[in-house]
C-alpha cells in the first residue's frame, strides 16, 4: 500500500518515517517542480534526526500535476491556511472513497475541508508530537507526542483508525478545539515576547494576559456549554511546562519571517465568540499585534 503526502513539513516527515518504517511506499506531493528537483538531486530521501541518531527515509516525489497514480491515501499535514487548496490541487488525482487524513492546527479549516470532501473517508487527526526542519528534507523530531484522530461526521460510529500509532477519539472535534485554545493562550505570547514555552508565565504582565486569554475563552466555553474537566489555565500550565523547552510552531514562523498560523488560531477564537455575541478583545489584540510583528510576510 501506498502513501501520499502533502509537503515535506516537519510533521509531514515524522509520518512518513512511520509509514515508510511500517511497509508503505511514502509520495510526496511538492509545490514546485524545483523542489523535486531539489529532492532527487538530496538522493530522494527525507532524513529525520531523533533522540537514537538519524534515519534516512526513501521516497519518491512530485508535483500536483504530475503525480502519475490514484492517490488513495493521503495525508495533509500542511499549515491550516494551505489545507484547503493543497487538497483542491490533487483533487482530480483521488481515487473514488480514498482515505483522506487532515492533521492541521487550528480550528475551521477542518470544518470548510469536512463539507467538501464528504464524499471521501475523510479523517481529522491532532497531534503533540513536537519537530523542526532544521533544512529542506531534513527535520528534528524533537518531542514524541501521541496523535488522535476521528470523523468530524459521525464521530460516535467506530471505525478503525487509517494511521498507524494513533488513537481513536469519539469526539475528535472536542480534541481540535481544546488543541486551538491552548494554542492560542500559547503560541501568540511566545511569539510577542520571543520566549520559549516554558517562559510565558515569567513575568506578572505575561501572567496577565495568559490570565485574560484563558478567561474569554471560559466566557465563550459558557455559552457554547463546553465542558472541562481541568480548567484551561491549568492545561495551559501542564502544556507550557511540558513542552518548556520548546519554541512553539508561531514562534519558529516569526523567527523564520513565515506566514503565522494567527488566523486559524486566535482569529477561530474571535470568530465563534462572535458568533454567540462575546467580547475577544485580549484574542483580537493578539491578533493584531502578530499581524503587525510579520506584516511583509503574510
Ligand atoms: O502545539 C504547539 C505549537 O507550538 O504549535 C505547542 C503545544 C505550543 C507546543 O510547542
Amino acid at each position: 500500500m501506498g502513501w501520499d503526502i502533502i509537503g515535506a513539513g516537519a510533521i509531514g516527515s515524522l509520518w512518513a518515517k512511520r509509514l515508510q518504517q511500517s511497509g508503505n511506499h511514502v509520495n510526496l506531493i511538492l509545490r514546485t517542480e524545483k523542489q523535486v528537483d531539489q529532492f532527487y538531486q538530496q538522493g530522494a530521501h527525507l532524513g529525520v534526526f531523533h533522540s537514537e541518531g538519524h534515519t534516512s527515509i526513501p521516497c519518491t516525489a512530485s508535483t500536483p500535476s504530475t503525480i502519475n497514480h490514484n492517490i488513495t491515501q493521503l495525508l495533509v499535514p500542511t499549515k491550516a491556511f494551505d489545507a484547503f487548496d493543497a487538497l483542491e490541487s490533487v483533487r482530480s488525482k483521488l481515487a473514488a472513497n480514498a482515505t483522506i487524513v487532515v492533521m492541521i492546527n487550528g480550528y475551521g479549516a477542518q470544518q470548510q475541508i469536512q463539507k467538501a470532501y464528504s464524499d471521501y473517508n475523510l479523517f481529522f487527526a491532532s497531534t503533540t508530537d513536537g519537530a523542526f526542519n532544521k533544512a529542506p528534507f531534513h527535520t528534528v523530531h524533537a518531542a514524541t507526542g501521541s496523535t488522535l484522530i476521528g470523523k468530524l461526521d459521525n464521530p460516535e460510529k467506530r471505525s478503525d483508525t487509517p494511521l498507524i500509532s494513533t488513537d481513536w477519539s469519539r469526539n475528535i472535534d472536542s480534541v481540535l478545539w481544546r488543541k486551538v485554545t491552548i494554542n492560542s493562550c500559547i503560541n501568540p505570547v511566545t511569539a510577542l515576547y520571543s520566549c520559549r514555552n516554558g517562559e510565558i508565565f515569567l513575568t506578572p504582565e505575561r501572567t496577565d494576559l495568559i490570565t485574560e486569554l484563558v478567561h474569554e475563552i471560559e466566557q465563550l466555553e459558557k455559552a457554547i456549554a463546553f465542558i472541562r474537566d481541568v480548567p484551561l489555565l491549568d492545561e495551559v500550565k501542564r502544556i507550557a511546562h511540558l513542552t518548556a523547552d520548546n519554541r512553539s510552531s508561531m514562534l519558529q514562523d516569526v523567527l523564520n519571517s513565515r506566514r503565522t498560523e494567527i488566523e486559524h488560531i486566535n482569529g477561530a477564537i474571535v470568530k465563534r465568540a462572535s458568533l454567540h455575541k462575546i467580547e475577544t478583545p485580549r484574542h483580537q489584540e493578539m491578533i493584531n499585534s502578530i499581524r503587525a510583528l510579520t506584516q511583509s510576510h503574510q
